[in-house]
């Protein structure tokens, strides 16, 4: 049966809210759009498949004045929500204090109307050049740590996410979205079971959106870890080259990067439903993967007829 879930972005004005969205809508060409962004008024909405669900999702314009409709008008808004992706911009430490009152007016809402609201908030504007920034890595920790004391009756995923970026946005939504179905959890052992039979570095599976449906990576060092995001970005563009030529002769491509990784990407039909997986490895283990292949596309499979 096909569910319609309600999703709600929120957080202040500026934090990126609708750029986390239209990043979404455009992964292969979006940064020029960002700029063009305006503040947005009121409520916009998205629309999005991902597997059996629909989502909407309620992008909250976060200036004061919606705001405060909101707050006064939180049955109307805040009704019925399945997921609240609550954006903290993390270059504007300023308006931490501001942004937590916002989250604790809808958090008070969700308590007072006993609604059970899982929570990912995102540290958002974690540009790639700031990681390991030490004054905002302290920022995070100091942020989640207030959050997680205030509301322990809440069940909230912790995310760092970047427009220039793109995965971690995908992951955002990913995680998100997972926290729906059971048969997620089932999913991600087999990756983690199969990691270590192909010997790899990671393993990912996408829907035909180039949502990451379940991804597992294996202990690596932070220069490879680099690279393979380098090398799954490449795989999200293939595959979208894949989807659009639905006569694209072939259901996978291989590629080689720097001679030290090999990279696998492998498209699989099922019904009329589209995923692509994703793996990398050691170019000296590439046989046990190309080897094992079939066989874990086999026990995928099952796994996902499920979720379709
Ligand atoms: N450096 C950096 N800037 C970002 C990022 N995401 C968004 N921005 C910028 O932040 C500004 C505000 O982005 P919006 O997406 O319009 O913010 P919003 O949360 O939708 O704001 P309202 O609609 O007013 O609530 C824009 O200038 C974006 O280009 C990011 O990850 N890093
Ligand atoms: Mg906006």
């Amino acid at each position: 049966m096909e569910n319609l879930l309600k999703i709600i972005i929120s957080g202040l004005d500026n934090a990126g809210k609708t750029s986390i969205l239209t990043a979404l809508d455009k992964k292969y060409d979006f940064q020029k759009d960002i700029v063009q962004l305006k503040p947005t008024i009121r409520v916009e909405y998205h629309k999005m498949n991902f597997l059996k669900n629909n989502s909407i999702f309620w992008d909250m314009g976060g200036q004061d004045q919606y705001r405060d409709i909101y707050i006064n008008y939180q049955d109307v808004y805040f009704d019925a929500t399945d997921l609240l992706i609550y954006v903290i911009d993390i270059q504007d430490p300023e308006r931490f204090e501001n942004s937590l009152e916002y989250l604790d007016a809808i958090l008070t809402f969700f308590t007072e109307s006993k609604m059970d609201v899982p929570l990912i908030i995102t540290f958002h504007k974690y540009d790639p050049d700031l990681r390991g920034n030490e004054e905002i890595l302290k920022d995070i920790d100091e942020l989640r740590t207030r959050i997680l004391d205030n509301y322990s009756n809440f069940k909230i995923l912790f995310q760092q996410t970047s427009i220039y970026d793109i995965i971690s946005i995908v992951q955002l939504v990913s995680y998100g979205l997972s926290v729906f179905d059971e048969k997620f959890f089932e999913l991600s052992e087999l990756l983690e079971n199969y990691i270590e039979v192909f010997k790899s570095q990671a393993l990912l599976v996408f829907d035909r959106n180039g949502i990451i449906i379940s991804e597992y990576y294996s202990d690596i060092e932070p220069e490879v870890y680099v690279e393979l995001l380098e090398s799954i970005k490449e795989h999200l563009f293939l595959l979208k080259r894949m989807e659009e030529e639905s006569t694209y002769e072939y259901d996978h491509d291989i590629s080689s990067i720097e001679h030290t990784l090999f990279s696998y990407l492998h498209r699989l039909n099922l019904g009329s439903e589209l995923f692509f997986i994703s793996a990398v490895t050691k170019e000296s283990q590439k046989d046990d993967l190309l080897i094992n292949f079939p066989e874990f596309l086999e026990d995928l499979t099952q796994i996902l007829k499920e979720l379709i």
